[in-house]
């Protein structure tokens, strides 16, 4: 869960961490459901044996209780390092 407050803001999301090891999504929800922000594959440098991880920038949100859904592709499972950065 995410609780977005003061005004809200900018924040990206990424599973892009060498920890990650598994082909991961990104989905984010809010209180009447999906909000359309998702991504599934973003290759980033920081972890390149993987170029399945999973990365959304600078997505603005009001302020509300948000869910991000860290999923994998077609049921993938493994594990990830997720980072949430307010921009
Ligand atoms: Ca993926």
């Amino acid at each position: 869960m995410l609780e977005v407050s003061n005004g809200g803001g900018s924040f990206s999301f990424s599973t892009c961490d060498p920890y990650t090891n598994y082909d991961s999504k990104l989905e984010l929800f809010d209180y009447i459901g999906a909000t359309g922000v998702y991504n599934d594959d973003a290759p980033c440098a920081s972890n390149p044996n993987n170029p399945w991880t999973s990365t959304v920038n600078n997505i603005s949100l009001v302020p509300g209780i948000y869910y991000l859904a860290v999923d994998g592709y077609n049921g993938a499972t493994g594990n990830y390092k997720l980072s949430v950065v307010k921009n």
